[in-house]
């Protein structure tokens, strides 16, 4: 983890990003160092769902294992406590009573009667809570593909946007992005240096000019040169900062008067560090400018794995990334089990034989 990705910095964004030429350049290395390309690389091989959410599941398995410490009894109190963890490890309230009310009946029908069985049967109904949250999404089939990326300062909105490009670069798909974080200083660079990196055409103008008319050029041009995709990368902004939010509304509906199916996707980015406040970040954007799926930045960074569950629950909203690491590979599609599993490992040796 890099000093930056800690929710507390990530906040500051004005501070991150005026870092002296050398570090930026590291960012850039580190971004690449999953590349096959050698020019700039450090030898890191990418981070796997399970080692990215390492922080989450010791935290959850540690406050579990106390549970299931001593003598072991299938009774009312265990499922007590078991809720209890689970809201204590941002699952939130209503998640964590649903989890466990159906963990209950799963015990019962199933005849559960060990340690091992319990927490299976857990990791079964996390992934089931999780399972809306898998949605299908198939970009190509509008042409150009539009996706807006919003959400707070500093969450990971830029780099992800170049990750996703460079996913999709790589899958053949061809490229747009547009640099519509007009505000910030320094931010249509840093898009515009990804993009030279990536051999992708990024639409920028001046800094300081309509974020909306950079997401129009950006659209004109898309449509001009054929791209299946366009990214617009925008400001980080708070909901109070009612000017800002009227702007994404106004690129929103520069779009639509050109198509109204456009943007095709909403995406907010949630810095897994917020926790249980990444909720109503993500319902004030959804009031203002109707969020159409998320991405779960930093869960590398943070033991708040936990929220993927009180966000599916709350909202049912596609996750369409999980990002575990800086590289461009470490944002991986999100897949319920592959996450619930993650979260709780198969443990039937360890509480096994403590049973
Ligand atoms: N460890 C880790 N770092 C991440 C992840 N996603 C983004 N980051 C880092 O978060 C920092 C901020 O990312 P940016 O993409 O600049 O964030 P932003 O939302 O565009 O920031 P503003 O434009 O200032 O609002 C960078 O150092 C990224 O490398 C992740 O999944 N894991
Ligand atoms: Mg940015």
């Amino acid at each position: 983890m890099t000093e930056s990705n800690t929710p507390e910095q990530a906040l500051q964004p004005e501070q991150a990003k005026e870092k002296p030429e050398e570090k930026k350049r590291s960012g850039f290395a580190r971004f690449f160092s999953r590349n096959k390309d050698k020019t700039e690389q450090e030898s890191s091989e990418p981070v796997s769902v399970e080692e990215g959410l390492d922080k989450s599941r010791t935290s959850l398995m540690g406050k579990i294992g106390n549970v299931f410490k001593g003598s072991f009894d299938i009774n009312d109190d265990l499922f007590d406590e078991l809720e209890e963890v689970l809201i204590t490890s941002d699952i939130g309230v209503e998640a964590s009573l649903e989890i466990v009310e159906r963990l209950r009946e799963r015990v019962k029908s199933d005849k559960i009667q060990d340690a091992p069985g319990v927490i299976a049967g857990l990791r079964a109904e996390i992934a089931s809570v999780l399972k809306p949250a898998e949605q299908p999404w198939d970009v190509l089939h509008q042409r150009p593909y539009v996706m807006l990326m919003v959400g707070i300062n500093g969450v990971g909105k830029t780099t992800t946007t170049a990750k996703i490009a460079k996913q999709f670069r790589d899958q053949g798909k061809t490229v747009m992005l547009a640099a519509a974080d007009t505000f910030r200083a320094a931010a249509v660079e840093q898009l515009q240096e990804w993009g030279r990196r990536m051999d992708i055409p990024v639409v920028a103008q001046a800094h300081g000019a309509d974020a909306a008319a950079v997401a129009y050029d950006a659209l004109n041009s898309a449509i001009v040169k054929g791209s299946q995709v366009l990214i617009i990368d925008t400001a980080g902004r708070l909901h109070t900062q009612s000017d800002l939010m009227e702007q994404l509304q106004k690129i929103n509906r520069v779009l639509s008067n050109l198509d109204p199916s456009m943007p095709h996707e909403v995406m907010q980015i949630l810095d897994a560090g917020t926790g249980q406040n990444a909720l109503s970040q993500l319902e004030h954007f959804q009031k203002a400018v109707g969020v159409t799926s998320v991405c779960l930045t930093k869960l590398d960074g943070s033991a708040k794995g936990g929220l993927a569950i009180s966000l599916t629950q709350k909202y049912g909203l596609p996750i369409r990334y999980i990002g575990v690491g800086e590289g461009y590979m470490d944002l991986k599609p999100f897949n319920a089990k592959e996450f619930s599993n993650a979260l709780i490992p198969d443990i039937t040796n360890q509480i096994g034989n403590e049973a």
